[in-house]
């Protein structure tokens, strides 16, 4: 029987031709280490994997080529016969084989959740999945290169060579490996070269209504079907169409069994009779979790400490999740969430022009890369992976390349969606009006309140909040303290104090 996590959630591996030292060890992410070293060809690995009890899965060897692999494939079957032989076990083996084949271009194959390290004699290989939503970091130097799926865990690593990819706020020799592309690096030389291996469409496809719909829904239940593992998975729901529709598809996978829903609300605000609607319409076993907001807000270090984010928005995006799931409890579990659907769909965007349908599309499309909103070290960090149906490759390529009008169309926000689960959500969810997860939990007031109330004048609110989560971000992934020891509120007075008046 698989196991419910993939083999590996993280690593932080070390290429040296100098004997090199084992790095050091730092993650968000909760799980079992295993760490191990190897000796090829005038060349040392070491490793620290990061696993859920069968590290074996995670790394593969092929006569003096090691691959890591942390996350996981969900086309698996359609890669399989591109081997026409005995099928290797693990994702990790499924890769290598690949690669074997096709070498770099094995991971313009591969629809997944993963990030990924090759070492061969002279050569470290960096993959990203195509959406990059397996945040991974690279440090090089002629002779040694440095990778981990936690920038944290690179932050004493000795200054590095200019390389590709997007700097990391204060860690001048760490780049992030770009989203959907591999890094192909000489260990001895340090040269680089970069390729792209997933890019988003441009173009936009015209379909007649019923057949977007039915793409839609097939690509979407593909999708689900591909995330839900071994056991019955927990759908993190909050009653708008994104999360509904997957916990819809899920419990159909599930069936007989129950599938596993939760809600979280604050205090001051939660969607839990919307939610409830769907869970008792699908029969899931139902959780409400209800974090009081001076908790919430004490859960920013933690955030920003696992998705090493300095957007304040997605901040507010990921902070609800974030405490959520620190209060699950409980055995390690596979979660689906709803999140980034509206990336492609537009849904943020409340307003029925189609240019600027189109035109918000595009842009959040370009931008992103490096916000880390799809990071599973948010769950990892209590223990749980989470995986986003709505980002799997080939979802994103038929959302994405939709004509806006299929995605605004009689007056509501992402139609398309809502027109394709109609038949299996009640019809007030798929009629309800999109409510981000920021709103519904009361976070952005929340936390805007607690800057007002620290002085901070309302028109500077935005500012000041960029510059609370950039602090953050300096103590617990600069500075590497735990967000335990750093209390959001002296972090909030401290920026306050500082705001210049204007
Ligand atoms: P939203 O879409 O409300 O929430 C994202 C996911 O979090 C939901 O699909 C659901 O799985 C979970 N969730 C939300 N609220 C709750 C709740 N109360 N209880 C349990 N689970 C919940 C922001 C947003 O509106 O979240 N995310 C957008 C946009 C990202 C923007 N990023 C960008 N432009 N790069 C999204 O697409 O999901
Ligand atoms: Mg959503």
């Amino acid at each position: 029987m698989a196991p419910t996590l993939p083999a590996a959630v993280g690593f932080l591996a070390g290429i040296h031709q100098d004997g090199g030292r084992p790095p050091q060890r730092v993650f968000a992410t909760v799980a079992s280490r295993a760490l191990w070293t190897q000796h090829t060809a005038g060349q040392s690995l070491h490793a620290v994997l990061l696993h859920s009890g069968a590290p074996d899965g995670a790394h593969a060897h092929a006569r003096d080529t090691t691959l890591l692999l942390a996350g996981e494939l969900y086309n698996r079957e359609q890669l399989l016969p591109l081997l026409g032989r005995t099928p290797p076990g693990s994702d990790a083996a499924l890769v290598l084989a690949l690669f074997g084949a096709y070498d770099v271009h094995a991971f313009r194959l591969l629809n997944g959740r993963f990030a990924a390290l090759l070492a061969a004699p002279g050569r470290a290989v960096l993959a990203t999945d195509h959406a990059g939503s397996l945040p991974l970091y690279v440090s090089a130097a002629p002779g040694r290169v440095l990778a981990a799926t936690e920038a944290k865990a690179l932050r004493a690593a000795p200054p590095g060579q200019p390389l590709p990819g997007r700097p990391v706020r204060r860690l001048p020799g760490v780049r992030q490996v770009p989203a959907g592309t591999v890094l192909d690096l000489g260990v001895g030389t340090g040269r680089c070269t970069s390729h792209r291996t997933w890019a988003p469409p441009l173009a936009r496809r015209v379909l007649p209504e019923e057949d977007a719909v039915e793409a839609v829904r097939r690509a979407l239940d593909d999708a689900v079907r591909a995330r839900v593992g071994p056991d019955v998975p927990l759908v993190v729901l909050s009653g708008g169409i994104d999360s509904s529709s997957v916990a819809a598809l899920a419990a159909a996978h599930c069936r007989p069994a129950p599938v596993d829903t939760v809600s979280m609300g604050t205090d001051e605000a939660d969607e839990f009779p919307q939610a409830r609607v769907v869970a008792r319409h699908l029969g899931s076993a139902h959780r409400e979790v209800t974090v009081p907001t001076d908790e919430l807000l004490r859960r920013l270090p933690h955030t920003v400490w696992a998705a090493e984010c300095t957007d304040p928005d997605v901040v507010e995006y990921l902070l609800p999740l974030t405490a959520l799931y620190l209060r699950l409890g409980g055995p390690a579990r596979r979660i689906l969430t709803g999140y980034g659907a509206d990336i492609p769909l537009g849904g943020m965007h409340r307003e029925d022009r189609l240019p600027a349908l189109d035109t918000a599309v595009s842009h959040d499309m370009d931008t992103y890369d490096g916000l880390n909103e799809l990071t599973p070290v948010l769950s990892g960090a209590a223990g749980h992976w989470s995986t986003h149906p709505y980002w799997d490759r080939d979802v994103l390529d038929v959302l994405v390349s939709l004509e806006a009008g299929l995605k605004r169309r009689h007056g509501q926000d992402k139609w398309v969606l809502r027109a394709a689960l109609r038949d299996v959500l009640p019809h007030e969810t798929v009629v309800r009006p999109k409510l981000g997860v920021h709103e519904g939990s009361g976070t952005t007031a929340s936390f805007t309140r607690l800057l007002t109330d620290a002085g901070v004048p309302a028109g500077r609110v935005r500012h000041a909040k960029r510059l609370v989560v950039q602090e953050l971000f300096d103590r617990v992934v600069i500075e590497g303290r735990h967000p335990d020891d750093v209390a959001t509120g002296a972090v909030v007075e401290h920026v306050a104090a500082g705001l210049v008046p204007r």
